[in-house]
C-alpha cells in the first residue's frame, strides 16, 4: 500500500514525513523519499510467540513525500511528469493542511478546496483527452468494448462536472476495474492532517470538527503538530515517554496515521502461521477467502479448492 503525502507548498509535508520516518528534515523545502512502516498488530505478535517462526512479516504501508501542489498544477500539468505519475500510482493520499501561522492567513478549508479542485480538473482533462483520441479511432466505433468504455468515461465526466470526486461514484465491479486502469486521482481514498500549532493541540477536537463539518464528504481528519512530532521522533524511547506525557500526546503520530490509513483504505489483514513465517497479509475488507488467497499467490486463488478458517479469537 502506497500513500503519497500531498499539500500546498510549506504546509509541512516534509516535517510530517520526518515525524513518520524518524529521519531529520532537510534544511529547506524539497522532499524526502519513501518510508516503509510496519502495521502494528498484536495478534501477529502473539502468534509469533506461539509458533516461534524463522521470521515475522507485518503488513506494510509505504509513505512518500511529494512535491507541493498549487492551483493549476494538475489541471495544466505544470507539475513534472514523475510527480504526476507518483500521484497516479498512489493507493491513497494524506493531505497536509497548514494550520499554523507563517505570516499568511490560515485557511485549511480553502487549501483543501484548491487541491480537491485540482484532482477533479486533472481527472476531467484526462477523460476529455481520452474521449478525443477515441473519437479519432472511427474504425473501432462499432466495437462493443469501445462503446462501453466511452459510455463509462462519459458517466465519469458527468459526475466530475458536478464537482463530485469519482470516489463517490458507485460502479459495478467490471466498470470499477476498467476505471482503475486510469488511476484517477479523485477516486483514491484521502485522509487529512491539519498541521496545527502546539498551542492548539489541546483544542484539536474542535479544530477537526470545524473542518470536517465543512468538507463535502466523509473524509477522515486528524490534527497534529508536525514540528513537535518530528522532534519527538528523534528522541530516545525514555525521552519520548516524558515528552508525550508533558504534551498529553497519547499515541505517536506513526501509530495514529497507520491505523487511520488502514481504516480509510478499507483494509484488514489475514494471518498465516507456520514454522517458516508468521505473516499479516493486507486485503480489502469483505474479500472472499478465494480472493484473499490470491494475495499470497494467484495460483492459490485460481486453483482454490476450499478454505478452513478460524477466527483469531476462537484460536
Ligand atoms: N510553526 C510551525 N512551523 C512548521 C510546522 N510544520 C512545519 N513548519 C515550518 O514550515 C516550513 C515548511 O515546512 P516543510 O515541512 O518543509 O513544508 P513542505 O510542505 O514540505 O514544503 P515544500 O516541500 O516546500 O512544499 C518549515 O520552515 C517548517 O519548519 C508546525 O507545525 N509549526
Ligand atoms: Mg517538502
Amino acid at each position: 500500500m502506497y500513500i503519497s503525502i500531498i499539500g500546498k507548498a510549506g504546509s509541512g509535508k516534509t516535517t510530517l514525513f520526518s515525524a513518520l520516518s524518524g529521519m531529520a528534515s532537510p534544511t529547506s523545502g524539497g522532499s524526502h523519499g519513501i518510508v516503509s512502516i510496519d502495521v502494528p498488530d498484536e495478534r501477529l505478535d502473539y502468534l509469533t510467540s506461539v509458533f516461534n517462526p524463522k521470521k515475522t512479516v507485518h503488513a506494510r504501508v509505504e509513505l512518500s513525500d511529494t512535491v507541493a501542489i498549487d492551483e493549476g498544477d494538475l489541471k495544466n500539468e505544470t507539475i513534472n511528469q514523475k510527480s504526476l505519475q507518483q500521484l497516479r500510482s498512489s493507493d491513497a493520499f494524506l493531505l497536509v493542511l497548514r494550520g499554523f501561522d507563517n505570516g499568511e492567513n490560515v485557511s485549511t478549508l480553502a487549501d483543501f478546496r484548491t487541491i480537491f479542485a485540482e484532482f477533479i480538473l486533472s481527472d476531467m482533462a484526462q477523460i476529455e483527452g481520452r474521449l478525443e483520441r477515441m473519437e479519432k479511432q472511427s474504425l473501432k466505433k462499432d466495437n462493443p468494448s469501445f462503446q462501453q468504455e466511452k459510455a463509462l468515461l462519459e458517466q465519469c465526466l458527468n459526475h466530475l462536472n458536478n464537482e463530485r470526486p469519482l470516489s463517490l461514484l458507485s460502479l459495478p465491479d467490471a466498470d470499477d476495474k476498467r476505471v482503475r486502469g486510469f488511476q484517477f486521482l479523485s477516486r483514491k481514498p484521502m485522509m487529512i492532517v491539519i498541521n496545527c500549532p502546539e498551542k492548539e493541540l489541546s483544542s484539536a477536537d474542535t479544530v477537526v470538527a470545524d473542518l470536517q463539518s465543512q468538507l463535502p464528504d466523509n473524509i477522515p481528519v486528524l490534527a497534529v503538530c508536525a514540528k513537535l512530532e518530528a522532534e519527538l521522533a528523534l528522541m530516545s524511547p525514555e525521552e519520548q515517554a516524558i515528552f508525550m506525557d508533558e504534551y498529553g500526546i497519547k499515541e505517536t503520530i506513526r501509530g495514529r496515521i497507520i491505523h487511520l490509513a488502514v481504516d480509510t483504505m478499507g483494509l484488514i489483514s489475514f494471518l498465516t502461521v507456520g514454522d517458516d513465517e508468521c505473516r499479516a497479509w493486507p486485503i480489502k475488507r469483505g474479500m472472499s477467502a478465494q480472493d484473499a488467497a490470491g494475495a499470497i499467490h494467484t495460483d492459490l486463488s485460481n486453483k482454490f479448492i476450499r478454505a478452513e478458517t478460524v477466527s483469531y479469537e476462537a484460536l
